[in-house]
């Protein structure tokens, strides 16, 4: 570890820094990120961008008394290796390593969790307001993203925050960028507020002219904030933060250890809420990351002189053929637009979005309201695809019950990273949906067991003229050959891929791992028929009659969790019609906070691995076959 960093065992080593010091603690701090995620993939832009904002939060401020929450938090980095982690850093994103994101259980400094975007200033603002009634005196801070702030509930809090006037200091991170260049109205209000001089240097330059005039000059510097308000209502009238009750700082320079100070020091005195703009550049100080931020936002492992990503796996991933599926369709079909909240490129939708630029909708990051537009449009004839991580669409659940479902409107939700999510931790895992969507009225659950299929689902959908949701998993195709054409599938209709005595069940990316766990059981002499279920929602009830029938067995396998999921469809499904005489075992995820690791690991902890599945299927037959 380089010499200085190693000196640093918590926030409290930087006071006694010089500014040069500091300056080259950011040096260090970055050599650490970059050297780390070359290795184990993570945040490498939005961490780069932030190193001297952190080091200056935690020079000012005096961690963990006054709380830094970090909105996203996968640009808590920095604040990791100056918060006692330096050294567990090289773990990070490790099974039961160092988490990419601000976790309470980690470390006192962690004050508030995140993972998913826009919580920080409500989170911020509820620890103002708890601490103003103890009457307590430490600071909070939220630090924001431009990506972040598109999401309504940021706006929400803004505008709670000016109204209850609560301290509150409110860092708002501006590089342009969410993962891909920023977009919206409030996007290009905040490049015309960085569009002048920065703060610092508008306040020194109107010093240095004050000063030069005779007499009056020093008397007016005096006059101090005074004449900066005069100057700042003159120049920008109707402040859309001011006006909303909140002391607009900005902007500064974001990599100016010496201005960020001197503003973090100007804000811990206001009483009041505060909003600081800082400019700032993702990636910075790492060439291929500054020149590439998306492609950086979140890397896989890459090569630290050229910042060539380290991948030998030419396989497609599950995103890239949806989103190559989805402009063929919607070459055939002009109806078709499509939605993405902030994640074009994530989704696989960027090829569509450069084909068809106005019929690909960024709303930035507002799930919510990515649903209700959908909706819109589609009672507006348009044929609206809705790609949304699993994890995220969680937001929308009121939406999708109150707008799209009670309405009964065919919009087609595309879930990608459903299922066991790598490397993000538990914020990121994408095991709900089953669960959230198999009870809303109208809608269809679907899920492929390979790539081929998925194209035939999603050319399916629209066909159904209802709410249909697609859940598919991060990563790599398994590599099937693909069909000449898109096909349809009968809605509700399972697939007996294997014949056998009792019935496996299994939904999406389970069905391969069921078919190979069912091939190695039938030499210890258990017989299991294999079904892909295709749909979570409605169920094939002739294929489980025909299982279902005295003293019979059924499994289920799904990479969900098991409370209210598929498996809980099918033994819901069995009961109503009265099929109580037979065993039934549902296999899946338990309702607990997952580790961080890769999906392999995690899956063998779960037991949903191949060897995870026979052992699981052994014990069952062993112990009689009890649910
Ligand atoms: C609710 C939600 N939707 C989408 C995401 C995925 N996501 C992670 S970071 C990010 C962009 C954040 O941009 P910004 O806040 O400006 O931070 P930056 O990375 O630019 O520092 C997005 C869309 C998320 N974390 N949460």
């Amino acid at each position: 570890m380089p010499a200085l960093l190693e000196s640093i065992t918590s926030p409290q080593d930087l006071k006694g820094l010089s500014t040069r010091g500091m300056g080259q603690l950011a040096k260090e701090i970055r050599q650490q990120i970059i050297d780390t995620v070359s290795r184990t993939g993570g945040h490498l832009s939005p961490n780069l961008g932030v190193v001297e904002m952190t080091l200056a939060l935690h020079y000012v401020f005096d961690s963990p008394k006054d709380k830094i929450i970090w909105d996203v938090g996968h640009q808590c980095y920095a604040h990791k290796i100056l918060t006692g982690r330096s050294r567990e850093f090289s773990g990070l994103r490790q099974m039961d390593g160092v988490c990419g994101y601000p976790v309470r259980e980690e470390s006192e400094h962690d004050a508030y969790n995140t993972g998913h975007a826009s919580t920080a200033l409500s989170a911020a603002l509820g620890l103002a307001a708890a601490r103003d009634r103890k009457g307590m005196d430490h600071h909070i801070i939220a630090v924001v993203g431009d990506g972040g702030l598109t999401g309504g509930i940021a706006w929400e809090a803004l505008n709670q925050s000016g109204h209850l006037r609560q301290r509150l200091i409110i860092v708002l991170n501006y590089n342009e960028m969410s993962i891909s260049p920023n977009v919206g109205g409030l996007s290009r209000y905040l490049t015309y507020l960085v569009s002048g001089q920065y703060y610092l240097r508008m306040k020194d330059h109107a010093k240095t002219f004050l000063k030069a005039i005779p007499l009056i000059g020093w008397p007016m510097i005096k006059v101090g904030r005074a004449l900066e308000e005069a100057i700042k209502k003159t120049f920008f009238p109707g402040l859309l933060f001011e006006e909303l009750g909140l002391r607009y700082i900005g902007p500064v320079q974001g990599h100016s250890l010496p201005s960020l100070i001197e503003v973090f020091e100007e804000a811990k005195g206001y009483d009041g809420p505060v909003l600081i703009l800082c400019v700032t550049k993702k990636g910075k100080g790492f060439g291929p990351a500054q020149d590439n931020p998306s492609k950086f936002h979140s890397a896989s492992p890459f090569e630290k002189s050229s910042g060539r990503v380290l991948q030998t796996d030419k396989r497609p991933t599950y995103s890239s053929v949806f989103g190559e599926t989805v402009l063929d369709m919607a070459d055939e079909d002009e109806r078709l637009v499509a939605i993405t909240a902030a994640m074009p490129d994530g989704t696989g939708l960027g090829p569509f979005g450069k084909k068809y630029p106005d019929r690909l909708f960024d709303v930035g990051i507002a799930e919510q309201h990515a649903v209700v537009f959908a909706t819109g449009l589609a009672l507006g004839g348009y044929k609206p695809v809705v790609a949304i991580y699993s994890t995220f669409l969680q937001r929308a659940y009121d939406q999708l019950y109150h707008d799209v479902c009670l309405m009964d409107v065919p919009i087609l939700f595309a879930l990608d990273r459903a299922g066991i999510v790598p490397d993000d931790g538990p914020t990121h895992q994408g095991i709900n949906d089953i669960v959230y969507l198999r009870h809303l009225p109208n809608m269809i659950v679907m899920a492929p067991k390979d790539e081929n299929e998925l194209r035939h689902m999603l050319h399916s959908a629209f066909s159904y003229g209802h709410p249909v949701a697609v859940r598919f998993p991060k990563g790599k195709v398994p590599g099937v050959p693909m069909d000449e054409a898109r096909k349809m599938i009968p809605l509700g209709k399972a697939e007996l891929l294997r014949e056998g005595k009792d019935l496996l069940v299994a939904f999406g990316n389970m069905v391969r791992p069921a078919l190979e766990a069912a091939e190695a059981l039938e030499k210890k002499g258990i017989s299991l028929a294999v079904a892909n279920a295709r749909f979570a929602k409605p169920l094939d009830g002739d294929l489980f009659r025909e299982y279902a029938r005295p003293g019979g067995t059924i499994l289920t396998a799904e990479e969900g969790v098991i409370d209210g999921g598929f498996g809980s469809a099918v033994r819901e499904y069995l009961d109503g019609e009265g099929f109580f005489d037979l065993r039934f075992k549902r296999l899946g995820l338990p309702v607990e906070i997952y580790p961080v690791g890769k999906v392999e690991q995690i899956k063998a902890r779960y037991r949903l691995d191949v060897p995870g599945l026979i052992a699981q299927i052994e014990e069952f037959y062993r112990g009689g076959g009890k649910p």
